[in-house]
């Protein structure tokens, strides 16, 4: 593993946290691709600000991606940039094309043409599936999208397909089910809500305004699933894994056992508002992931009631400023 170049983008998000303590942690020399900000993103970093080489880019920027496949001449590429909000799609269709669709096709042109032996992780996501057609959704499942990103997300896991195809490159997607943590941004479901359990239950709020409490999700822990990301790059060959724990549950139940663990019962704090609903809704999500379980030997190891119970008390230390 020694003397290994990972370059990674999205290094400053949920996932490029935990993948990028892996990659350290296994002697890989990690850079990182990240946006000039007016004020740079760096909560989720600042434990690794020493230990990784930084290089200004955009997935909109083709010379910033050409520079940075060049400078660092990376063995293995992660690209988990995107704009990754579903919500924010209708609002943002334009750029979320342009960064999480086009973005893929420019970030695999810089491959192509600058280090072609590099191995290409795709963020794929269980949004594909959509409006599902089939229970549970398998690497086989047909897609059939339900927003702008769930669109733009098909388009970039068959831009990697093609490149494999085309080029006999090394380009694989992970099709990752919703995976959370303490460190997932806020306008997420569950960070949401675990945030708003902690602030009603120190007295610094008092009511959580939702959407659809009955949508369905396959969650599972960040931490988890960043180890699948870098297993399907060892893998003797470029492939498609689904990555999930193959439970669903509803909004409704992990609003109940976030509360649960404050002992307060969700009914007297939860406000179901309309401005949460979305135009077009995924009700529910299941993934099998046997495949990454036989080939990968990847397995979940977080259940759903310990990730709640982490993220809640996660944000209990954030909020208590005492
Ligand atoms: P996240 O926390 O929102 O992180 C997104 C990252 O993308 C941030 O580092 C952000 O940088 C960067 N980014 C956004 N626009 C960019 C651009 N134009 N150029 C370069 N970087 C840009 O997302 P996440 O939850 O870690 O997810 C990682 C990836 O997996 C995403 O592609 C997401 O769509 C996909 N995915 C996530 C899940 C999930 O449940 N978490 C499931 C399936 C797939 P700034 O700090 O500058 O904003
Ligand atoms: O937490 P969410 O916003 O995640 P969503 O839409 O499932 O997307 C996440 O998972 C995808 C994988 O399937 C990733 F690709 C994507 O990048 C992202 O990480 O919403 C989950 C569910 C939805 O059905 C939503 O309608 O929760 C429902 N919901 C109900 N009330 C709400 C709210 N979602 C949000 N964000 N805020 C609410 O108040």
């Amino acid at each position: 593993m020694e003397g290994k170049v990972a370059l990674v983008t999205g290094l400053t998000g949920q996932d490029g946290s935990y993948l990028t303590e892996l990659l350290l942690s296994k002697g890989y020399d990690v850079y990182g691709l990240v946006r000039r900000l007016s004020s740079p993103s760096t909560t989720n970093i600042k434990h690794l600000l020493s230990e990784v080489n930084f290089i200004q880019g955009d997935l909109i920027d083709q010379s910033s991606l050409d520079n940075a496949i060049y400078s660092c001449k990376p063995d293995e590429v992660y690209n988990l940039a995107a704009q990754s909000f579903v919500g924010t799609s209708w609002e943002q269709p334009v750029l979320t094309g342009e960064v999480n669709a086009i973005g893929v096709t420019r970030l695999l042109e810089a491959i192509r043409k600058n280090k072609k032996d590099a191995k290409f992780y795709q963020a794929s996501s269980s949004e594909m599936f959509g409006k599902v057609v089939e229970m549970p959704q398998t690497e086989k499942t047909p897609f059939y999208p339900r927003s702008p990103y769930g669109i733009s997300k098909v388009y970039s896991y068959y831009y990697t397909v093609n490149y494999r195809e085309s080029y006999d490159m090394f380009c694989s997607n992970g099709i990752l089910f919703n995976h959370e943590s303490p460190r997932r941004g806020i306008e997420f479901v569950t960070r949401k809500i675990t945030d708003s359990v902690a602030k009603i239950s120190l007295g610094l709020a008092s009511e959580l305004r939702l959407g659809n409490l009955d949508a369905k999700r396959d969650w599972g822990f960040a931490g988890d699933y960043v180890k699948a990301m870098w297993m399907m790059l060892q893998h003797d060959k470029p492939d498609d894994f689904v990555i999930a724990t193959g439970e669903t549950h509803s909004v409704r139940e992990f609003v109940e056992l976030a509360f649960s663990e404050v002992g307060l019962d969700y009914k007297d704090y939860v406000v179901v508002d309309p401005k949460f609903f979305r135009p077009a809704e995924v009700n529910i999500l299941l993934g099998d992931y046997g495949k990454a379980k036989n080939l990968l030997k990847w397995e979940p190891e977080v259940s759903f009631k310990e990730l709640i119970s982490m993220m809640v008390k996660s944000d209990l230390d954030k909020n208590d400023v005492r």
